[in-house]
């Protein structure tokens, strides 16, 4: 597949660099180049199940250690990956001087993993994202309001092996937003704002089929800002965006946004 050319890439950089605040979107595709499985693509996520039939309460009730099965098979894979130079090239932009907030629909930790490493001894938190959709690397009782990081792994073989509440003895569950599960209210909310307030919005490796994840851009529109996609195949935002650049994140993303870090350049 040709990327995008010289002329678009620069179409786009000129927006971005007029752009005084900018919000993020991420998806799955922002993993894809760090071996993270998208949930749609044709590398599509585990064996026979879809993501619809196994994240959500109902998988979870009437299986637990099915979707917990599923759930160690994922965190293993992810624990294994990097963040690829997509993930560096959103943290730089967010750690220069440029308002940027990333929002991210995934749950695989990558781009606070990239905002550490390029942060370095500096503060990493302007560019750690905001996760809609939460985080496989946190557990939570499934009573209590018990949550914890946890990334070690886990036996799922058997329904006794399944982890279990220190305070209330309930079962554990990860800590992500299932299909049919509300999101955070708080979070839902910050997300929006920034949209509403952003001057663009870049929205990398979406389907933008989830909602109400892929809303978030068209705040942006809504607020009289554009929207600048990055994604190897089009999707519904793609006849919304100014600019829509056809390519993998990981390839473009450093060459869109390297040197943007401060407003002017
Ligand atoms: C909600 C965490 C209110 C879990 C996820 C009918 C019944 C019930 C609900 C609904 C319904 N119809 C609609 C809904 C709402 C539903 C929804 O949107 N369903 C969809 C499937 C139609 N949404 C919800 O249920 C949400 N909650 O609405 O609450 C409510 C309450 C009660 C009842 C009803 C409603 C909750 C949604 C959150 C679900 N949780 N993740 C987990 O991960 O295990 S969503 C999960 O799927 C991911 O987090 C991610 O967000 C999403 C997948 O989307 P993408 O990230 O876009 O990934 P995808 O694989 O689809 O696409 C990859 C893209 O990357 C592609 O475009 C590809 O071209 C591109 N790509 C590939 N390689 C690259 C690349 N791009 C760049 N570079 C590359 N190299
Ligand atoms: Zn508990």
């Amino acid at each position: 597949m040709a990327g995008p050319d010289a002329a678009e890439l620069d179409r786009a950089r000129g927006l971005l660099a007029g752009a005084d605040t900018i919000c993020v979107l991420t998806g799955a595709g922002v993993s894809a180049e760090s071996g993270v499985p998208t949930f749609r693509g044709e590398s599509g996520l585990w064996k026979s199940h879809s993501p619809e039939d196994l994240a959500t309460p109902h998988a979870f009730r009437r299986d637990p250690r099915l979707v917990w099965e599923w759930y160690e098979w994922r965190r293993e894979t992810i624990r294994a990956c990097r963040p690829n130079a997509g993930h560096g090239a959103l943290a730089r932009l967010a750690l220069g001087s440029r308002r940027v907030r990333i929002v991210t629909q995934n749950v695989d930790g990558l781009h606070e993993e990239a905002a550490r490493k390029v942060a370095g001894a500096g503060d990493p938190s302007p560019a750690l994202p905001l996760e809609l959709h939460g985080s496989i690397f946190r557990v939570r009782c499934t009573s209590c309001s018990y949550r914890v990081s946890h990334r070690h792994p886990l036996r799922t073989e058997t329904p006794e092996d399944l982890p279990r509440c220190p305070l209330c003895s309930a079962l554990l569950r990860p800590d992500v937003v299932w299909f049919g599960e509300s999101l955070d209210p708080e979070i839902l909310s910050e997300a929006f704002r920034v949209a509403r307030e952003a001057d663009l919005c870049l929205v990398a490796g979406t389907s933008a089929l989830v909602q109400p994840a892929a809303s978030v851009p068209l705040a942006t529109l809504d607020a009289g800002g554009v929207v600048v996609e990055v994604n190897p195949t089009e999707t519904p935002l793609t006849r919304l965006a100014r600019i829509s650049l056809r390519g993998p994140s990981g390839e473009i993303l450093p060459g869109l946004l390297d040197g943007l870090e401060t407003p002017g350049t």
